[in-house]
């Protein structure tokens, strides 16, 4: 039995969005977090996903989990998770400034939605509960919860990169905002390179210190631990899935529209940040210096829509659409397709037979905290008959799988190369590369990932115990009383 699992107390997540039972598209972090509250009893707390103005709150058990959920109203709903979430911190996260929409509104809606978290979860909580807390959306619930008088051990897991302190200091009220990352008392990031990054911040722009055991210490006095905890999929899982997919009608009807040719595959939420165009492109380069490849190859693009609400995505999907029709005006024949571009979700185990059957996947983010296909493409293959995985440089999974053909997705000629590259590797190299990287995904899988946090957020110094000020207040970050230096808009 692990360590995590003998403590007493309660699990508390908190996240955005609450896998409810019975719900169908339940991804891996779902289950980690349903098979942590099933192992140690607890509730799992977030927005409903519904709109309504009275903030209702909504509450189901199902076994040992308890599952409490509030409503959002419009304005809380557009202000905080359209607004300030997704087009404000998403985009600068994701090193894409450019995109940065900047709005007092915003950051206000944001505060208000997390103090509603906090007055919230405040009353369910017990003196024992653990609370893990996930993701952007929730960067200052720390501190509220902290306000509210709550002591216990909190931990946090942010799941998109964490992008140089160079870049976090253009956001406006960076300090008052980031510095509330201090009431937490672990951090986990995805990468070596995330974790540089928050000490680098820490250390170098908002005046705080390291001390002794690797500790970080805010300017307001506040001390935390920060650590690398790459995320994972449940890798017997997926493997297992992959192999009984192999009898579904679909995968059948899929191999027999390939007609012999190699299929590559890209599975992506249709999001600025996983650098689909870029794909794209590289993939015209592939056709357009190959003209050997033409009908011999058939790239399989899923990206079901998501945050429909945000201006930003809905223009990368008319963009997408445009270039696959583009794409294949130029160079399709009466009996091929080059790019097949399907914008609909599919039921896990299915993409699983997808990618069996892939001989090559193709993961290009410009920039993911980790990525799961990347896990799962390699998770799924066939042991005697692997695919080959081309893989970014920028996605966390590439500190991981050295073994993947790794690529900078802005240089489409290297992408190209790489796809040439990948469909003519020998039998004996795809084998090699594949048992390097499934070795990874064996001994690191979802469960270690969890009880790793866990057990690290256990074994932190009790929040009590620690000398500190009052913790940082961020309800009192200050607005300013006219916009900051530069665009208002955009920084
Ligand atoms: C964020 C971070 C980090 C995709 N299409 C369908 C479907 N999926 C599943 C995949 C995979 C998951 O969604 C996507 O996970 P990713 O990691 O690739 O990307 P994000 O959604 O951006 O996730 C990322 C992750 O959080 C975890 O920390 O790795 O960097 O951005 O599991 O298989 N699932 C179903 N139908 C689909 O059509 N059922």
């Amino acid at each position: 039995m692990n360590q995590s699992a003998r403590k007493p107390g309660r699990l508390v997540v908190v996240s955005n969005r609450v896998a409810q039972p019975k719900q169908t598209s339940t991804g891996g972090l779902a289950s980690a977090m349903q098979a942590a509250l099933q192992e140690r009893g607890g509730l799992w707390f977030g927005w409903s996903g519904k709109i309504s103005a009275n903030g209702e709150l909504h509450r189901l058990s199902a076994g040992p989990i308890d599952y409490a959920t509030i409503d959002l109203s419009r304005a809380d709903h557009d202000d905080f998770y359209a607004g300030f979430a997704n087009r404000t911190l998403w985009p600068l996260l994701h090193y894409r400034p450019d995109l940065v929409d900047y709005q007092r509104k915003h950051l206000e809606g944001y505060l208000r939605v997390n103090a509603l978290f906090a007055d919230r979860l405040v009353k369910l909580l017990r003196p024992t509960d653990i609370l893990w807390v996930h993701d952007y959306h929730l960067i200052p619930l720390a501190a509220m919860l902290r306000q509210r008088g709550v002591k216990n051990r909190i931990g946090f897991f942010l799941h998109t990169p964490m992008p140089a302190a160079a870049l976090l200091i253009a956001l406006p009220q960076h300090r008052q905002l980031l510095e509330t990352l201090a009431s937490y008392d672990l951090i986990g990031l995805h990468t070596a390179r995330d974790l540089r990054a928050l000490e680098d911040y820490f250390l170098h722009e908002i005046g705080g210190a390291m001390r002794p055991g690797g500790r970080l210490r805010a300017a307001n006095g506040r001390s935390f631990r920060a650590g690398v905890f790459p995320i994972s999929i449940d890798t017997a899982l997926v493997a297992k899935a992959a192999r009984c997919a192999e009898t579904y009608e679909e995968i059948g009807q899929l191999r027999k529209s390939l007609e012999g040719r190699a299929l590559l595959i890209g599975v992506d939420r249709l999001d600025y940040s996983k650098g689909l165009a870029q794909r794209f492109l590289a993939y015209a380069h592939l056709l357009e210096r190959a003209p050997a490849l033409h009908r011999r190859i058939t790239f399989l693009q899923i990206a079901p829509p998501s945050r429909g609400a945000v201006p930003e995505y809905r223009q990368i999907r008319r963009e997408l659409e445009r270039m696959a029709g583009h794409i294949n005006g130029m160079y399709a024949a009466p009996d091929w397709v080059p790019i097949r571009y399907v914008n609909q979700s599919f039921p896990h185990s299915l993409l699983t037979g997808y990618y069996r059957h892939a001989r090559v996947g193709l993961v290009t983010p410009l920039r993911d905290g980790m990525n799961l296909v990347a896990k799962e493409y390699v998770a799924s293959q066939n042991p005697k008959d692997p695919g080959v995985l081309v893989l970014s440089r920028f996605a966390g999974a590439a500190s991981e799988l050295e073994d993947a053909l790794l690529v900078n997705p802005a240089d489409t000629a290297e992408v190209a190369d790489a796809l040439e590259r990948a469909l003519k590797m020998p039998l004996r190299e795809r084998r090699r590369r594949w048992r390097g990287m499934m070795d990874v995904l064996e001994s690191r899988d979802i469960t270690a990932w969890r009880n790793d946090f866990l057990d690290a957020l256990t074994a932190a110094p009790a929040p009590a115990s620690i000398a500190e000020p009052a913790s940082p207040a961020a309800s009192q970050i200050t607005l300013p009383k006219k916009p900051p230096d530069g665009p208002p808009s955009h920084c």
